[in-house]
């Protein structure tokens, strides 16, 4: 998302919660703020490319007023009557107030009736229980607003890995630019693709007279924001995006490998590498492998070079988290693991016929101008999600004209018929069975209920013989909602024997499945789906993130359905039907 767009967005959302939190009166400025927010988020083009044209009330949700205020904000880069409001708010509140479970409404009762005003107190007030006396906050409520302050500070204290990667490349990049820079490169959990990250570390290579000099302009950077440490061969900052550490370390180039495979870890898989080296006579440092005996340097300048003085074959980062990986690497067995070009198509999206921002040609045109892909999935919400613009059957059936229509005009068979259906509380779907056989692909999901157990409401889902996969099966969001509980054994269990996929969605807050359970899919023979569930533009590019999420899985090309052709992947859908 372009950078401005973003802060208008979070401008327009905090000014919604600020005049929420004051005054009643208010409201309809709330609810214009709220829309203005919601709209410039969805937007694809740079909001500047509006206001230069003179274009800005052309966008739904855009008035005068909120026009004036883009306009000021892209003059100025402030708005005056945001920063005026802002002062009528503690900032800790105003903080508080994009947590689930702690809008203005919310904070505004307990502020009247316990006058605390900031963040610490109510914390405080949450955990001792003068927070539960106030109306309205049942212990259900105090439970909840507990867990989600909790699964907050994950993400306050660590980065999805999507903002990881974008903050990430874009120091590395700056790197790179430099002329006395040979090589630099991304390490630790960032190089792993955990889901989510600390801190950014980087490494880099250059001559020993040129050190100094690349410190320097590293902290000089526009993007660095403070300088925590510097040395000669090494620095530590904050930057501006994310407020994130990044820590780089500047190497000997004959040191490349043995650094690049001490600052990647994981810390576990180091260890255990260090013992079995130790074993065998060998020293492994940040600095090389080294013969005990004779002191003698013997590996050091690439990672593969050390793995095969030790007996191993290479092992990718994303596998190097001690879970038997080094016992592969020693019988020459590691997988060859997924990756992104293996990938034939994208299972799950959503167009202006549900909660998507794109028409279907458009996308259509999209994806296949700009991603090397043989078919897509339109899967639109069913009718229960009304908030999401869900389609009832009728919809539906007129959907897949316009399908054919467009993929005619494309002149090829590039979009495939498709739906997002809910899973009911009891288990049924939202649409009837004489729809769902018509649709190429059925990929079933929960979008309610996610406190309750939900291993038999996926597992009558996995018995309806229409249902091909299951959609961001755990339900969580990361650092907002912890997933539902499950027994997923069974739950594989059933899938492998109805033929039914299991979804990892790539979502930057979902990554679900996620490793974890994607490892215990595969080792149960159940296939998997690798899909953006785009709802706009930009989302496509999320496909990378779902790579990762396998590749951590140990998956090969043979676990992940969509890189079949759509030939095999209709074969997989006709078996199910015929049991
Ligand atoms: P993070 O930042 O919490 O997401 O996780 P990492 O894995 O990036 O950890 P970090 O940034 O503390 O350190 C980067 C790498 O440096 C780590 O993956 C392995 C290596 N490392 C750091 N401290 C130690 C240590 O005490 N022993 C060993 N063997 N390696 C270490
Ligand atoms: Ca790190
Ligand atoms: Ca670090
Ligand atoms: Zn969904």
């Amino acid at each position: 998302m372009p950078v401005v767009n973003k802060e208008l967005g979070k401008i327009f959302s905090d000014m919604s919660h600020i005049y929420q939190y004051k005054n009643g009166k208010q409201r309809f400025r709330a609810i214009a703020y709220e829309k203005a927010s919601r709209v410039i988020n969805d937007l694809q083009d740079d909001i500047t490319t509006f206001t230069k044209k003179g274009q800005l009330e052309e966008i739904p949700g855009v008035g005068s007023s909120i026009a004036e205020k883009i306009n000021e904000y892209v003059k100025t880069g402030k708005i005056k009557k945001f920063e005026s409001l802002k002062k009528t708010v503690p900032i800790d509140m105003l903080e508080l107030m994009n947590i689930s479970g702690f809008g203005p409404q919310s904070l505004k009762r307990i502020h009247q009736r316990l006058k605390i005003n900031n963040r610490d107190e109510v914390i405080k007030a949450l955990q001792d229980g003068r927070i539960s006396e106030i109306k309205g906050f049942g212990k259900k409520k105090v439970d909840n607003m507990l867990r989600s302050l909790k699964l907050h500070k994950t993400v306050e204290e660590r980065m999805l890995l999507w903002n990881a990667i974008e903050a990430g490349n874009k120091v590395l990049d700056e790197f790179k630019k430099m002329k006395e820079v040979r090589q630099a490169e991304l390490a630790g959990s960032l190089r792993r693709k955990k889901e989510t990250i600390g801190d950014i570390d980087i490494l880099v290579t250059c001559d020993e007279k040129s050190r100094k000099k690349i410190i320097t302009k590293f902290v000089a950077l526009p993007l660095v924001k403070e300088v925590l440490a510097k040395g000669d061969t090494k620095a530590s900052v904050i930057i501006n995006e994310f407020n994130k550490q990044v820590d780089v370390r500047i190497i000997n180039p004959d040191e490349w490998g043995s650094a690049l495979l001490y600052f990647t870890g994981s810390k576990e898989h180091n260890v255990q590498l260090r013992t079995i080296a130790r074993d065998k006579g060998y020293k492994i440092s940040e600095y090389g492998l080294f013969d005990i005996k004779t002191g003698k340097r013997i590996a050091g300048g690439t990672e593969e070079e050390i793995y095969n003085k030790l007996g191993f074959e290479s092992i990718p980062p994303e596998m190097r988290e001690q879970k038997g990986e080094l016992d592969l690497a020693a019988k020459n067995k590691i997988p060859s693991l997924v990756t992104l070009t293996d990938i034939k198509g994208d299972m799950q999206m959503h167009s202006t016929w549900s909660d998507g921002t794109m028409d279907i040609e458009d996308l259509a045109r999209f994806v296949s101008g700009h991603y090397p892909y043989e078919y897509i999935v339109l899967t639109d919400h069913s009718k229960s999600e009304i908030i999401a613009g869900g389609m009832n059957e009728e919809q539906f059936i007129d959907q897949v004209k316009e399908i054919r229509r467009v993929n005619t005009k494309l002149k090829k068979d590039f979009i495939k018929t498709g739906t997002e259906v809910d899973i009911k509380a009891d288990g049924s779907l939202d649409l009837k069975d004489e729809l769902l056989e018509q649709l190429d692909w059925v990929c079933a999901s929960i979008h309610t209920g996610f406190t309750h157990d939900n291993t038999e409401r996926i597992i009558a889902a996995c018995e309806n013989k229409f249902v091909n996969c299951i959609g961001h099966p755990s339900g969580r969001l990361i650092g907002q909602r912890e997933a539902y509980p499950v027994n997923w054994e069974k739950v594989f269990r059933v899938a492998k024997q109805t033929n039914t996929a299991f979804e990892i969605n790539c979502q930057a807050d979902r990554m679900d499945l996620n490793d974890e359970l994607a490892i215990m899919a595969r080792e149960n023979g159940v296939k998997l789906t690798i899909s953006t569930d785009s709802h706009q533009q930009s989302q496509f590019a999320f496909m990378q993130l779902g790579v990762f999420i396998a590749r951590r899985a140990w998956c090969t090309k043979n676990d992940i359905l969509n890189t079949a052709s759509w030939n095999e992947i209709k074969k997989f859908a006709e078996r199910k039907r015929k049991k």
